[in-house]
Parts: C-alpha cells; structure tokens; sequence
C-alpha cells in the first residue's frame, strides 16, 4: 500500500460551489446522481478533474451534458481522472452503491434495516465519484426517495425544504444544507425512526428545533442525550461566545458505528452507546460519556465544521481542539473545583493508560503526523487526547483570557476555510503579541518528553533553586529531538502543608502568587526562588500542566505529606499514585524473584514478609477517611494504577507476576482497611431516586470501590452486602457494581447472578455488551471463557460494539489472562483480527494494536507474539488498515 505523505499537499485543481444529489434508496441496490458544479482553482498547478471513489458502479458520467465515454477519462486504483476538462465544467455522476453488503460501516450502509451514512474521513467516496478530500468546500442539496412504509424518514443535512409522496409508495424529502461544507461531514439517515423533540430560543434571538431520533421502544433513554446538547448549546455561548448557526440540529443513534459518533453538519450521527440512557440500562460512566460527546460533536460545528481541515494530516485541528473543549464542558457542568479536579485527573488517566503507551510503541506519531498509509489508522489518543493537551497548553500559556483572544481570532480569520495547526498557532500568537514558534514542536515530534527536576535549597540565603531538565526518547523516523516549551505549574509548601508564596529571583512586585508557571524552553535551566523562608516540599507540575513524564526523587514521607496537604487536588492525587506505582513494582520484583527460587505456591507468604512502613495503607486510610474530601477524589485515590499503568513503568514487562502483584496488594489493603471500608460503604449509599449528578454519582463510586476491595476478601459478611446489592439497585450503576463484586469474588451464586442479569436486559444490547465485557475482564477469565463467549447466540463480530466488548475487552482489559504463557491469546487475537479483517478493516485494524507493545515484553512471550503477527501479516487479502499497524508492529 501507498503511503502518502504531508509534504506532498497540493492545492485542488477544482473547486465546486454547488452539489446537489438525488439518492433512489433501497438496500440492495441504492442509485445515486451528482451534479456538481466545478470550476479550476487559479491557486492550482494541475488541470485535470481528480475524482475518488471506491466499491462503487460507474452508470454515467458527463461534463456540461456530454456523456463521457471510455477513451475520455483514467480510471484507476479509485482514482477516476478526467483530462482535458473545461475550466467550467458542470459535471453529472450516476453510480450504484449495496448497502445491503456494506459491512465495513463507511459510506452508505443498512444497520437494523435503516439506512445511515458515515463518510469521515473518506468514505463519501463510496457513495459517489468526488473530489473527496477536506479543502473542497461546497453547498450540498439533497434530494431522497424511498418507500414509505419501510423508510418513513427521510434525514439529511441542514434544512427541510420539500417533502411529499411519489407513485408507488414512495415519498421524497428534500434538504437543502446553507452551509458550504466538506464532503466527509455529508449524511444521510433513512428509516424507521421516532424523535424527541424541543424548539429552544438562542442567544441571537432565533428559534432551533432540537431532534435526538431513536428506534420505536427508546423514548424512554433520550432525555439526558437532549439536555445535555441544551447545555451544550448555552455553554459554547458563554465560554466562547459561539451560537448555534442552524434552525435545526439532529442527533440520531445507530447501533452499528465505528466511532463514537460524528459531527455531519446538523445530522450528528450518534453510537447508541451514547445516546440511550435511564437509570435502568446506564451507569453513571455511560451519563458522563453521553454529555461528554453529545458536546464533543455539538462543539465541532464550530471547531471542524465553521472552520475545517485543509488536510487529514491537520486532523488534531479540529479534534485536538474539541476534545479540549468538551473536557472544559464536562468540567464546567460539574462547577465545583473537587468536580474540576476530578475530571481532570480522569482525562490523565485515559492519556497515561493509553497515549504514553501509543507515544513508546511502533505506531508513535507527532500530533501532526507526517504520514500515513491509511487515515483511519489515525483517529489516535495522539491526535485526540494529547492533541487537547496540547490546546489546554496554550491556555495554560496565555491564561483564559488570552486563549479566548486567540480563539476569536481564529475564528475571524478563518470562518469557511479549510486550515492548518499552524494557522490555529498563529491566531494564539498574533492575539496574544507572543512568539509561540517552538511551540509547534509539540505538533511535529512524537514521543512523550520527559523533566527531570532536582532541588536545592539554601537557608541562608532562603532560596531555593529548581533545576529542570527536558529530554525525549527516539521515536520510529525520530531520532533526536529538539526542546519543547514546556509549562510546569509549580508550587512550594511550608512545613505544615500551607502554600507559600512564590517569588522568582528577579521579579518585580511582592510575593503573592502559590502556583507559578515556569516555561521551560531549553533542555536545562535552574528557576530560582527567593524568600523561601524553609526548607519547602516541591508541588510540581500541579495540574498536569503540561503532558510529560516528570521525574522527581521524592521521598516516601514528602510523598505521603503531599497527599494529605497539597491544595493542588492532581498533585494530591498524584502523590499517592507515585506511592502506590513504587510498592507495586517492589512486589512485581519480589514475586518475579519467589518465581525464579521456586516458591510459587508460597508467593503471598513471600509478599506478606517483604519490609514496608505502612505509608501507603496509612496515607490511603486517611484519604479514605477524610470527609472534607470529595467522594469522587476519594475514590479516584484508592484506585491503584491500572496493570497496563505499572506495565509501561518496566523495563521488560511481566504481566503475570504485575497481576500477582497487584492483586495481592488489593488484598492487603482490603484486610488492613477492612472496616474503614464497610464505614465508607455505609456511609455512601445514595437512597432515593437516582439522579446522574457528579456528587450523587461520586458518592456511588467511593461506595462501590470500597465494595470492590472488600470482595477481594471472600467473606460471607462482604458477599452477602454484594448479593444485597444485586437484588436490591435501582439503577445500573450499583447493580453493575454488584455483579461485579460478585464474579470477582468466590461467591457461590455468581453464576445465578450473570444469568439474571443477562434475563433481565436480553432486549438491551447496550447492557449486554457489559455483561459479555464484565466476564472477559474477569479475575479468573481466561482464553476458553472468552472462546466460549463467542459461541453465545448473542454474540456477534459483525456489531463493532458487540466485538469490542468481548474480544477487546479480553485483548486489552485482561492482560494477565490474555498474555498467558502458552500464547494461547495471541492465537485467539489474531483469529480475530483475520475474521473482522474481512468484514470490517477499521475495526480490525484497532484490535491489531492490541500488540503494539509486544517486544517490551520477556523474550519468551515476545517470540510467541510476533509468531501472531506474522500470522496475521501473511493472510491474505490485508486490508489497508490491518497491514499498515502490522508492518509497523513488525519492523
Ligand atoms: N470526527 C470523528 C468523530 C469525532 O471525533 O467526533
Ligand atoms: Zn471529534
């Protein structure tokens, strides 16, 4: 496969005002005809019309009414050239698509009997012939028919201008989007739909009339996903004075998606996943995450829809920038500082768990890439994730003030454009009067840096000097890499745990500050503090201010004073992370080491003997105990870091002897807290009607963990408190939770258990992929648990959420199970990867990545991944997508 490179941009040779469409729907064979009106772009080198499409049948093609024959155009590798063309040229396309047998979810597709589209990033090319790509601009109309009674609406972009009835039983309805637009924001939606709907009154003073559109049966879980788009609409006004630009904005949830869900201009289509919720069917998780996107999408219309990419390279443009907004709008919704913290701790985890990896292994690339061999390959926790830290940087830089300045001026410049990270850097610059040139670093190298910091402080002359040091490891096609500008938020605390105020050697003014943001620009500079009345404790990178590893030597007794005082909740938080990542990789070594000596069976004598002062259980009892702290906090501190979090801190990983370890610190922990654990349970049960609200779902959380602690214990007074639960919840948070308890748990009615709760939700497929997750991710889950799920009449690959909750969920959630000695999980992986392969490569090509990591692992484990991997590399008929993360992976 070709790879195509950024360097190679060139502008359009076309560009087109007007499409307008007509699309004859039926399943198996849907016609489709394009009149496009095109005309040479001046700024262009070639001349020919460059035309894309894919899986589709040619019926006709003419240009300004003439029928093209053979000789008049190439086509070739889904590339359809026509030379020759005139500089105006009105171009009419007839193609025939199968829906019906489109299994790969891109381009027009049938899901439930339904019609949906999804064309981001290149699939409008399988619905007709076009100039695909994010720089040509243009005004869609849409015109659809199809029978009525099977497909009774009719959706598309923008507004509704005509509808009525055709012979036959069919019906029509036209659209008519005033917005010009990118083809990969192009949908349509045909089927058998219901809609809640609301007209809200905006801020300019028009009226929107709001749809979330179902399948019959799910009015009752559409609520949430329309108050959170109200919210969503108030919030973008307020924080950056951006109104809804439409009279009509749909949301619509399918059950068959690739993605979360996607931005298409006024017809945002939505994974179900994050749309359906009660109280019956959703746990506080899937509330949050439904907010959270219903924005996510919401918030493009202005950041990747008002202002576009110029090229998929750009792709954190608009994606970066949006998840960054839709993390202030959670953060926001929950308006407390605790609330703001906890979020924010949340968003690092998910950038730890996962992008530090992504940043360490085969696929690493800079936030801006600089190739790819397929662009869905990269729709990354890079490009997203650390692509909004990187925003949340500039913020960070500039302050709110500053940033808002240079989001303004974006928009005033660019409002209709298709444009560049670097146009997005040079609006915060010019807003601001700063120089952020090397800031565009942290689009163009990949690799996640790391600061070394080293205190010294002197009495007498009360100043403290912090020395920084930035470095970043070699990347695939980076070697060496230059200085970042780097944002460390830092902080000094006295001797009783109050902030001091900080003062830089040279600074004007009085000291009053307690949290200053050192830009660290060269790869080593000293910051000096004066007035440093004592020997401080160093708060650094409070806020994960910036999205590097910080190397500290932090005592075990600093780190315990600064989960009891620190005011910054992250480094709070942070500190008792480090502390627990320390005594975990201990017990990982002493039981690698119990192996090797042969006491296998005696490994938790062997762990029960190793020396430890107790801070750790001490510190995480009073955080636990601390009533002043959120619930939401405490919970989030008792967490230990994940297996995968401990993985990526070896040198060579061992995910057998992690899990021993780890989980035998669970126990410990549970034995130790025991009491303080069931006071906590009690304490936060949350009786009456269920509500979603972040303290009523913190208080859930620090119960249920406490719960989940306590399980580890197998006693009859614990298990009977999660048999409790399980009969007793009214909402699917607990019961989830329960269960949970329970099949982690040597509970004798376990299996009773998951075969209730699969009774009781066999209709709510959204359920039942927790239930096929909750088992795959199981303590005593292994290969054939998961080999067996397959078999269940419920499960299916051909539903992408269906197979990630089974086969992802094993692959990535169970590492100690899946890297099992016999390498019996690499067989079952790449099975599955070859199975989705056929059916649907973009799927497939994110379970290929479950080995990413495969050669930090031991050599024995190591030789029988990359057997799997050859073995997936050499069957044949790879989609694009599977062999670029392959041929990565490999070499
Ligand atoms: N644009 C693809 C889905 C999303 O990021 O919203
Ligand atoms: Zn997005």
């Amino acid at each position: 496969p070709q790879t195509i490179y950024r360097k190679d941009y060139a502008a359009p040779n076309y560009l087109i005002d007007t499409v307008e469409m007509g699309f004859d729907l039926d399943p198996s064979a849907t016609r489709v005809a394009t009149r496009i009106a095109m005309r040479r772009n001046p700024a262009a080198a070639g001349r020919d019309i460059v035309l894309f499409g894919e899986e589709l049948e040619l019926v006709a093609l003419r240009v300004n009414g003439k029928a093209l024959g053979r000789g008049d155009y190439r086509l070739a590798g889904g590339v359809l050239t026509i030379p020759g063309a005139p500089a105006k040229a009105e171009l009419e396309i007839e193609t025939l698509t199968h829906p019906d047998k489109n299994t790969s979810l891109m381009g027009l597709y049938v899901s439930n009997g339904n019609f949906f589209t999804q064309c981001e990033a290149e699939g409008f090319r399988k619905i007709t012939y076009f100039p695909d790509r994010p720089d040509v601009m243009a005004k869609y109309t849409v015109m659809l028919r199809a029978d009525r009674a099977k497909y009774p609406v009719l959706l598309s972009n923008g507004n509704l201008v005509e509808e009525g009835e055709l012979p036959d039983g069919r019906h029509y309805a036209k659209w008519e989007d005033p917005f010009k637009k990118p083809s990969y924001l192009f949908a349509l939606v045909a089927g058998n739909l219901v809609c809640q709907e609301e007209t809200v009154r905006l801020k300019s003073g028009r009226d929107a009339l709001l749809q979330v559109w179902v399948e019959d049966g799910n009015l009752d879980k559409t609520q949430h996903a329309m108050d959170s788009l109200k919210n969503s609409i108030d919030w973008d006004v307020k924080r950056f004075g951006l109104d809804l630009d439409l009279d009509r904005f749909m949301i619509v949830a399918v059950g068959d998606f690739n993605m979360g869900a996607m931005e298409n201009k006024g017809l945002n289509i939505f994974n179900t996943k994050y749309v359906l919720a009660n109280p019956r069917i959703a746990t506080d998780v899937d509330f949050a995450n439904i907010e959270a996107v219903v924005g996510h999408e919401y918030f493009h219309n202005w950041t990747g829809n008002r202002v576009t990419c110029r090229d998929w390279f750009q792709l954190s443009l608009k994606e970066g920038l949006t998840v960054f907004r839709d993390q202030e709008f959670s953060a926001d919704m929950i308006g407390t500082d605790s609330g703001r913290a906890v979020k924010r701790i949340d968003d690092v985890r998910v950038l730890r768990q996962a992008q530090f990896p992504e940043d360490a292994g085969p696929m690493a690339h800079p936030v801006r890439p600089d190739s790819y061999v397929e662009i869905n390959n990269f729709y990354t926790v890079t490009v997203y994730e650390k692509g909004a830290e990187v925003v949340r940087m500039y913020q960070t830089l500039l302050g709110r003030e500053g940033f808002r300045k240079g989001m303004d001026l974006y928009f005033a410049r660019h409002d209709g454009q298709a444009v560049t990270c670097d146009d997005f850097r040079a609006a915060m610059a010019d807003a601001n009067k700063r120089d952020l040139g090397q800031f565009e670093r942290w689009y163009s190298q990949s690799g996640t840096p790391e600061v070394d910091a080293s205190a010294r402080y002197d009495a007498k002359s009360q100043t403290l000097e912090l020395t920084l040091e930035q470095s970043c490891p070699a990347t695939p096609g980076q070697k060496k890499k230059q200085p970042f500008h780097i944002p460390v938020a830092v902080g000094l605390l006295d001797a009783r745990g109050r902030d001091m105020p900080l003062r830089l050697d040279g600074a004007k003014g009085a000291a009053k500050d307690t949290t200053l943001v050192l830009e660290l620009t060269k790869a080593r500079q000293t910051f000096r503090f004066t007035g440093v009345s004592e020997k401080p404790v160093l708060s650094i990178l409070r806020g994960f201010s910036a999205p590097v590893v910080l190397k500290y030597d932090y005592s075990d007794a600093e780190l315990a004073f600064l989960m009891a005082h620190d005011s910054d909740p992250f480094n709070r938080w942070e500190a008792g992370q480090r502390l627990a990542t320390r005594r975990l990789l201990n017990l990982t070594v002493a039981v690698q080491a119990a192996r090797q000596s042969g006491h296998v069976v005696a490994v938790d004598t062997v762990l029960n003997n190793i020396e430890h002062d107790g801070a750790l259980t001490a510190a995480l009892r009073a955080t636990l105990n601390d009533q002043s702290l959120d619930p939401a906090f405490r919970e989030l501190a008792l967490t230990l870091p994940s297996e995968t979090m401990i993985a990526e801190q070896m040198e060579v990983i061992d995910p057998h002897a992690i899990h021993v370890a780890r989980q035998f610190l669970r126990r410990s922990l549970a034995r130790e807290l025991r009491e303080d654990l069931l006071a906590a349970y009690r304490a936060n049960r949350t009786p009456g009607d269920y509500s979603p609200d972040a303290g009523s779902a913190g208080r859930r959380a620090l119960k249920n963990v406490a719960l989940s602690y306590l399980a580890e214990l197998d006693d009859p007074e614990v298990l009977e408190l999660a048999a409790q639960q399980d009969v007793a919840a009214n909402n699917m948070t607990d019961r989830l939770a329960a269960l949970s308890a329970l099949v982690n748990s040597a509970a004798a009615g376990k299996g009773e258990a998951l075969q209730r709760f699969y009774e009781e939700f066999e209709a709510e497929a959204l359920v039942i992929d927790k239930w096929f997750t909750l088992q795959a991710t199981a303590r005593g889950a292994d290969v054939n648990t998961v080999r067996t799920l397959a078999e269940h009449p419920a499960f299916t690959l051909k539903n992408p959420n269906r197979a990630r909750s089974l086969i992802f969920g094993f692959c990535n959630g169970n590492p100690s199970a899946f890297h099992v000695a016999d390498g019996n999980g690499y067989s079952f992986w790449a099975e599955q990867v070859i199975a989705l392969n056929a059916s649907n490569p973009q799927v497939a090509a994110r379970l290929a990545r479950s080995l990413d990591r495969w050669r930090k692992y031991t050599p024995a484990l190591q030789e029988k991944m990359r057997l799997a991997l050859q073995q997936v590399a050499s069957s044949p008929k790879l989609s694009r997508d599977v062999s670029e993360v392959i041929t990565k992976a490999l070499s």
